[in-house]
């Protein structure tokens, strides 16, 4: 069982940090000795946990053409893709397609990508070890359409359903092994114009009763009467379901309109497999037939219904007739129509958009009805458009180009998209230019960072959010980072938190007398974050209450745009001040100090800067005073606490060396990076010896 301290001791330990005046209390340590178990690093390696991986988008169409402005986004798991969250990487295409962008993966092993645009398969996983990856839309990573195959098949049985009655089907003609029908028409060209009023019709990601009420309000018409003689096309523009859905249409007279699916006496089956899988491509269309003024075309969809030969058909049924629709108590909705005005005004033919939801309903605000989208063409004029609602006109509201549906911010015309970096972890050791004892928690800082861009993909603002959340050291450390542009390139800062009166700032919020915009977060650690009566530091010490940190939020605007290659990413340049001693500044190695380090203590005790050569903070062995660490602990909302994330880094207890603690540490170091990159900081069993790594007392691991 593990021993708590009594308190006593715990005062003992302050006395004594009192008394010294001086970094960490245990065993205060002599230079050069604190090496056991620990090797030379290679002159050139650069500590730099982070892996990063090439993504580049390419948005064409089914000719090839160049989409603009198509939103790419990349998430590092699927759920944060499904949720439309924590990307940790935005862009927009520029007028070749193209989105190219360095995303930092950190330890994950494979990143989920998707187009924010819907007309063919717009989201993908890709390993991030495999090299550069190109995502084309609608055709996958690197050639690999790797995103497309079905989902398992769900439970078919959640309802009973209203009727057992089901038509019989019939055929247009064959298809292949994956259900790809041999009776496709010609393929058409579908536009950026066109996808465009697709994707204003079916935006990604919300709920369209509660964003468009308009389609589903009483009377409007999903079924489609003919005034006119006149051949229907069924264009395909769209899956986005794991279902292996079967789609079909039905005709009846428009004066008799069923009352029942008995009514209905066959289901003539258009697409046998309407997915990606079936090697469907955008603008694939049937013909459905030449019919006749007088005549009504409903549509159906069998949930599930392929059956990996031939469709099939059960009571899991969807029809444009929402009284057929199997939800035992409400005659829900699951098919939109809507007249394509715009195209129907400058057009020779006449054009129907129509997308369906596959999903049982509970709740029909809780669906977003893309599953399958279609137009259908006619004749001009041969189709009834009373009661068929139109799309809205594309909004621009800020007149940036970008459509206020994909536009994160549609009245700034200077913003258009955000990029949520996540949680990473700075961590210290404050006895530079001594090495100190390697226990890193001198100073631990988490961060996160909110970048804004404008259209064009450049950086308008950043938001800096940042906690501290351990120091173990008697000394009064502060925080800052600085970008590599000028500080007149600042229009504002706000949010920092000093109380030293050591820092001197300009109008704009940065550091006076630097030529790099430099941030001073936070100059006293001791008043944001203040010891405990009992302890030593905060969050360092075993049987010492945790202390719930607070985040630090900064705003920063610039008054010119930067790329995200200009600007660096984060957490920038990030230093630790130690014990408020403006020029003692420690860096993460090989990282320039600011201006107003005090230069005289490179190359002093165990420091061995080369400041000609760009050699900075590192011991002769190679050894570093701060390391960046791409995990963190993460903040759980509903507790109000910070709390240990599976495989994420945490901090060491006071006096622990860090390659005690993870063992893995010193092959990363020996080995230049090649061993355990990426890994060796992941609190797991294997990797570490857990009495060493700090948890919070009074929370317990978890
Ligand atoms: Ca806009
Ligand atoms: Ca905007
Ligand atoms: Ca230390
Ligand atoms: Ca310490």
């Amino acid at each position: 069982m593990r021993s708590t301290p009594s308190i006593s001791i715990a005062v003992l330990f302050l006395l004594f940090a009192l008394i010294t005046a001086c970094g960490d209390h245990v065993s205060s340590p002599a230079t050069g000795n604190q090496t056991t178990g620990l090797v030379d690093a290679p002159e050139n390696f650069d500590y730099d946990s982070r892996s990063s991986v090439r993504v580049v988008f390419r948005a064409l169409n089914n000719t090839g053409a160049p989409l603009d402005l198509v939103r790419c986004n990349v998430y590092t798991s699927r759920a944060d893709r499904e949720n439309g969250e924590n990307h940790i990487m935005q862009g927009f295409t520029n007028t070749q397609g193209t989105f190219a962008t360095e995303v930092p993966v950190g330890s994950v092993d494979s990143v989920f990508l998707k187009f924010n645009y819907v007309g063919s398969i717009n989201q993908a996983e890709a390993p991030t070890n495999i090299g550069d990856l190109i995502f084309i839309l609608g055709q996958g990573v690197n050639g690999k359409r790797g995103q497309i195959t079905s989902d398992e098949p769900k439970d078919r049985n959640w309802f009973a359903g209203k009727s057992t009655d089901s038509p019989s089907l019939s055929y247009l003609g064959t298809w292949n092994a994956n259900g790809l029908p041999d009776y496709l028409a010609t393929p058409v060209e579908v536009t950026q114009g066109e996808l465009d009023t697709v994707n204003l019709f079916i935006p990604q990601g919300v709920s369209m009763t509660r964003e468009f009420p308009q389609y589903f309000s009483s009377g409007v018409q999903n079924n489609i009467n003919i005034l006119i003689d006149t051949p229907l096309y069924l264009t395909f523009l769209h899956q986005d379901t794991g279902q292996n859905n079967v789609f079909c249409y039905f005709t009846y007279p428009t004066n008799s309109p069923p009352d029942s699916i008995s009514d209905i006496d066959s289901l003539t089956v258009i697409f046998p497999h309407a997915h990606f899988a079936a090697g469907l491509q955008v603008g694939d269309r049937v013909k459905l037939g030449d019919f006749t003024a007088g005549t009504s075309v409903g549509f159906a969809v069998i949930r599930n219904g392929w059956n990996g030969e031939a469709p099939t058909i059960d009571g899991h049924t969807f029809y444009t007739f929402d009284e057929f629709n199997p939800e035992p108590l409400v005659d829900y909705q699951h098919f939109i129509l809507v007249n394509d005005a715009d195209y129907n005004f400058r057009s020779s033919d006449d054009r129907l958009l129509m997308s369906c939801e596959d999903n049982f309903m509970i709740n029909p605000a809780w669906h977003n009805y893309d599953d399958l989208i279609f137009y259908i063409s006619s004749d001009k004029d041969a189709i009834d458009k009373t009661d068929i609602p139109e799309p809205p006109i594309a909004p621009d509201c800020d007149g940036d180009g970008v459509p206020d549906y994909r536009d994160a911010f549609p009245c700034d015309e200077n913003r258009a998209l955000i990029i949520e970096w996540g949680w990473e972890t700075v961590a210290f050791e404050d006895d530079w230019p001594s090495q100190g004892d390697l226990d890193f928690n001198d100073l631990v800082v988490s961060t996160k960072y909110i970048i804004t861009c404008d259209w064009d993909n450049l950086i308008t603002d950043i938001q800096a959010q940042i906690v501290p959340t351990a120091h173990g050291t008697s000394r009064e450390n502060g925080y800052g980072f600085s970008l590599p542009v000028s500080p007149t390139d600042v229009t504002s800062t706000s949010g920092y938190y000093l109380t030293g009166g050591y820092v001197t700032l300009n109008a704009n919020g940065t550091e006076a007398g630097q030529d790099d915009a430099t941030f001073i977060v936070f100059d006293n650690i001791t008043d944001l974050m203040p010891t405990a009566e009992s302890g030593f530091g905060v969050n360092t010490e075993r049987g010492i209450p945790y202390v719930q940190p607070d985040t630090i939020t900064m705003q920063i605007l610039f008054n010119t745009r930067f790329t995200g290659d200009q600007l660096g990413w984060p957490p920038y340049n990030p230093f630790m001040i130690v014990d408020q001693t403006r020029g003692r500044e420690v860096h993460l190695n090989s990282y320039e100090p600011t201006k107003l380090v005090d230069a005289s203590l490179f190359n002093t005790a165990d420091d061995s800067s080369d400041v000609e050569n760009g050699r900075y903070y590192r011991t002769a062995d190679n050894l570093p005073w701060a390391l960046h660490i791409p995990v963190v602990w993460e903040y759980n909302s509903s507790t109000g606490w910070w709390t240990r994330r599976e495989k994420a880094w945490d901090h060491l207890f006071e006096g622990e060396a860090l390659y005690d603690g993870y063992i893995y540490f010193d092959e990363w170091l020996r080995s230049g990076g090649v061993e355990y990159d990426g890994i060796w900081y992941k609190n797991e069993e294997w990797a570490t010896d857990q009495e060493k790594i700090y948890y919070p007392f009074g929370i317990g691991k978890q």
